[in-house]
């Protein structure tokens, strides 16, 4: 028996990450350092803040700023990456989703999220598809990172349900040792290999088909 599907949010509702990943490169080129996708795959998940020292260290310059200019730096690289979000509209829903969320209510089981972005809220609102959520974990009162289990430990706790009944559905390594931590079944969208900590792998969300989900878990 499942009692609840718990989502993470970028990467596998909406392809945001690549937004978080075009906002933060605009930002570390102003400072001289270069980011690409492969060390992107570190920051999927991780706070805004925690993405700010890891590419900061990366680049060598974990002791060039106060804090002021860290704060100003992670909220432009926020301001930014609103501007990219903005205009985003249910189609941008990645393909195989609406179904699964659909299919998900129509049998009387739960749905969550469990997202580290603090602009979670705007996002489903411009996907148009808040109503769908019977909890939505708030990432400004988590005070650990993926990969903490804090934020599903969260949503868990929000929608009353026991993690061993539930499915978390992530596109990060950090996520799905989140998942994991917290006692629920991990489900990866993405590469098999950067993902191998997942209970199971999907290559893209096309494959995330309630009826397969449920044969699996229930086996
Ligand atoms: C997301 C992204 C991260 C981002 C974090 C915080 O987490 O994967 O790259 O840094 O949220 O986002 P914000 O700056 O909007 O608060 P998730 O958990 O939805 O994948
Ligand atoms: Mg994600």
């Amino acid at each position: 028996m499942i009692d609840a599907f718990i989502f993470d949010l970028d990467g596998v509702i909406t392809d945001t990450a690549e937004y978080h990943y075009l906002a933060w490169k605009e930002l570390a080129n102003k400072i001289g350092i270069e980011i690409d996708r492969e060390f992107n795959e570190t920051l999927k998940g991780v706070s805004r803040m925690e993405s700010l020292e890891r590419i900061l260290v990366h680049g060598n310059k974990q002791n060039d700023f106060t804090i002021e200019e860290k704060e100003k730096m992670a909220n432009d690289k926020n301001m930014y990456y609103v501007s990219l979000i903005e205009n985003i509209t249910p189609k941008d829903i990645l393909p195989g989703i609406s179904k699964l969320l659909e299919n998900i209510k129509s049998n009387n089981i739960k749905i969550g999220l469990a997202s580290a972005s603090k602009n979670a809220n705007m996002v489903l609102n411009n996907l148009k598809l808040v109503n769908y959520f019977d909890f939505i974990a708030d990432a400004s009162k988590c005070k650990n990172s993926k990969p903490a289990p804090d934020i599903f430990l969260m949503a868990l706790k929000g929608l009353n349900v026991e993690a061993k009944n539930c499915i978390g559905i992530e596109d990060a390594y950090s996520g799905i040792e989140a998942i994991n931590t917290s006692g629920m079944y991990s489900v990866g969208v993405g590469d098999k290999k950067t993902l191998k900590n997942a209970n199971l792998v999907v290559e893209d969300t096309t494959y995330l088909e309630f009826d397969t989900l449920m044969d699996i878990f229930n086996k």
